[in-house]
């Protein structure tokens, strides 16, 4: 390789993080059951020293998203003890997720319940979540809403998208200067006839209307079939609506499979479009990269390396395309060699370079057999599989 593409691999990569989930490293199922690891996470402690050992194996993942209802049991007067726990085990807690879709009363709906007294639930507890963010200096709220029907002309659409908005803005006016609200969007699951905010356009003018700290969060899952996510991708960041992803693979509907699983193409062309930006644009697109998976069948700590790994990969990949001769090539519509700009990079191999990075950051050049071999996953089944195996396990 040359040594020109290895700079820019090493430059790539010394840029490149990715915030991990703490839900991905507890014990998760499908709706039909779960099948129970003895060594996955049991608290919100144990969440974080797995986080942290991805991030001294991968040194990329200095950060943990957090979901309130399932780490903050107390809510607020849970930070002292969740603050404490991310610091002993070396990582950051990064954003924070708010839950009104669990509890009873969201059975209609959070911020678009036609009941007034829920949608001043769900807004105090988003409120609270920002108070948690202040304290835990986190600058993410990630919002997502399973709002929505099963069933036609069962929900009045029109006045639900006003109560969101309202609701929207009021915890918009609770923000401090550095927090900023990331709002999801997700086609349908588990509302089956309409979801209040079901796709990137109606994600963008939730944003817009709840204020200027508002942003979009592209999660790769929450897509119908065929669509082109690099193109939403493209139009978000030209309109620097473009807040952050949730990075996932699927094949069916929302299956939370490992980055880059089925598809690395997809992701490469994600990330293609970024860097491709952010070389015409002269600056950096401020995107926070955050991982939702749901590791049911794979070990949880491996698969978050495995994630990170590829992650990297293909970051480094669509680094080194070579968009001087793309931009000629597509000026004069040469389109296979324009194409083949794009594959080129694709097909190149810079692990051996990522290798070298991580050599040079004082890293194992193969974080997975250094995790393995560092004995981890036995002391963790050890201290953890009575409490796993003899407890019904929750999503938390
Ligand atoms: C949803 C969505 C949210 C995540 C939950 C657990 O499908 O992706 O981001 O917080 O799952
Ligand atoms: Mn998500
Ligand atoms: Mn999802």
């Amino acid at each position: 390789m040359p040594a020109k593409t290895d700079e820019i691999v090493f430059k790539a990569l010394d840029s490149f993080k990715i915030e991990l989930p703490s839900w991905g490293f507890a014990n998760t199922g499908t709706r039909f059951g779960k099948f129970v690891q003895a060594a996955a996470a049991t608290s919100t402690e144990e969440k974080f020293s797995d986080a942290g050992q991805v991030n001294k194996f991968t040194g990329c993942c200095p950060s943990v998203a957090v979901h309130v209802l399932w780490d903050f049991p107390e809510g607020t007067r849970s930070i002292g003890e969740v603050k404490a726990a991310a610091e002993k085990h070396g990582v950051r807690i990064g954003a924070i997720n708010p839950n009104v879709f669990q509890d009873q009363i969201y059975k209609h709906g959070s911020l678009g319940n036609p009941d007034p007294s829920v949608r001043q639930a769900a807004l105090q507890h988003i409120l609270d979540c920002i108070e948690i963010g202040k304290a835990t200096g986190s600058r993410d709220i990630s919002l997502w809403f399973t709002d929505g029907s099963n069933f036609p002309g069962t929900a009045n659409i029109r006045h639900r998208k006003q109560w969101f908005i309202e609701g929207l803005k009021a915890a918009h006016d609770k923000l401090s200067a550095n927090q900023q609200l990331l709002v999801e969007y997700k086609p349908f699951e588990p509302a089956f006839y309409h979801t209040d905010i079901a796709d990137w356009g109606m994600s963008l003018l939730m944003s817009r209307a709840a204020g200027p700290k508002a942003k979009v969060l592209v999660d790769t899952g929450h897509h119908y079939q065929a669509q082109n996510i690099e193109q939403i991708v493209t139009w978000l960041l030209s309109e620097n609506m473009l807040g952050g992803f949730h990075f996932n693979d699927r094949r069916y509907a929302d299956d939370d499979l490992t980055m880059a699983s089925i598809d690395p193409y997809q992701i490469f062309r994600i990330f293609h479009e970024i860097a491709l930006f952010e070389w015409e644009t002269g600056k950096r697109a401020d995107i926070a990269y955050m991982v939702d998976q749901s590791h049911n069948l794979k070990g949880k700590i491996e698969e978050m390396i495995q994630t990170a790994n590829i992650a990297q990969e293909l970051y480094a990949k669509a680094a080194i395309v070579d968009r001087k001769s793309l931009a000629y090539h597509q000026e004069k519509c040469n389109l296979v060699d324009a194409e083949e700009c794009l594959k080129d990079a694709f097909s190149t191999d810079v692990r051996p370079a990522i290798r070298e990075w991580r050599r040079a950051k004082g890293l194992a050049e193969d974080p997975m057999a250094a995790f393995r071999a560092s004995g981890y996953i036995e002391r963790a089944t050890k201290e953890r599989q009575a409490k796993n195996l003899g407890s019904i396990s929750t999503y938390a």
